[in-house]
């Protein structure tokens, strides 16, 4: 199926039901969605630690859903391949679902990732207490978020911290259970441990059921395919692009400093010309062709 605006929610869950795994990347803003897409990734993780990061902002609900909306939406505009809101613990109680996802699926998002957490949220790899919403309050988050979306297709993925938590695998399945059975289109289960074994041993007693979704930030190792035999999905790399900004960044303003010119930095950035390319600055003369003539 071509790509195109309208129907980035249909190819979104086809990518979730095709029973391979996808690595889909982070974006944050215009320019980094565009990166993505340009380096052919099959979708966009809207990541709230990622955005929050680059508004300078804590990902524990620090930004309002607004601002990150509105990102979002940025990003939407920038590129047509689909795009996966993560919409933390909802902001708020299932009203504030309501509002979010009837805004994000009128834009054309493709999907949104509600955790289990209490608003305000912390992001899950903070030490201290991971507070758990009690699992009737989630699962009218997800029912709350399917009965308002304007567009058939836009995905309802359920994430549990239980393991996060610090709970055991236990938990974690009954609550992934209850949100399957609520309507979740795929489970997001988390973890921050180095070895992934949790989630493998959660993947192989889920056994199928629904579509799962990871975030392996800690446990990179852990080889694809392994992965795509227990079920697993979708593979978010959730921060890549952030941090890869913010290495480079940094180096790039020491050595200007060091330097006193910026005479010898062009050689490691992007040329403007670059710049000018992807963001297609030659439809411009097309266009003024067009309507200038
Ligand atoms: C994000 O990228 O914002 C996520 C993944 O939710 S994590 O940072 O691991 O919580
Ligand atoms: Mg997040």
């Amino acid at each position: 199926m071509s790509i195109n605006k309208h129907n980035g929610a249909r190819i979104f869950k086809e990518i979730l039901n095709n029973h391979k795994v996808d690595l889909i990347l982070e974006a944050h803003n215009g320019l980094s969605a565009r990166v993505v897409e340009e380096a052919n990734f099959v979708a966009i993780w809207a990541s709230s630690l990622s955005i929050s990061s680059a508004l300078g902002l804590r990902d524990c609900n620090e930004a309002s859903w607004s601002q990150i909306i509105g990102i979002a939406e940025n990003m939407y505009d920038s590129v047509s391949i689909p795009i996966l809101f993560d919409g933390d613990s909802g902001y708020g109680n299932y009203n504030n679902v309501r509002h979010i996802v009837k805004r994000l699926s009128h834009y054309g998002i493709a999907g949104i990732s509600l955790e289990d957490k209490l608003f305000p949220k912390m992001n899950s790899f903070i030490s201290g207490e991971h507070t758990l919403t009690p699992i009737p309050e989630f699962i009218g988050k997800i029912k709350a978020a399917h009965d308002v979306k304007k567009d058939e297709d836009f995905v309802v993925i359920a994430r549990t911290e239980a393991l996060i938590a610090g709970l055991d695998i236990d938990i974690a399945l009954e609550r992934a259970e209850a949100y399957c059975q609520a309507g979740a289109d795929a489970i997001f289960i988390h973890s921050k441990k180095s070895d992934g074994k949790d989630i493998l041993e959660f993947a192989k007693r889920w056994n199928h059921r629904c579509p799962l979704v990871v975030a392996p930030t800690t446990y990179t190792s852990l080889p694809l395919s392994v992965l795509e035999d227990v079920g697993i999905s979708i593979y978010i790399c959730a921060n890549h692009l952030m941090r890869a900004a913010l290495a480079h960044m940094r180096n790039v303003a020491c050595q200007i400093k060091i330097d006193n010119s910026i005479n010898e930095i062009n050689y490691v950035i992007s040329p403007l010309s670059d710049v000018f390319k992807l963001l297609n600055y030659d439809e411009l003369k097309i266009a003024e062709s067009k309507y200038l003539s």
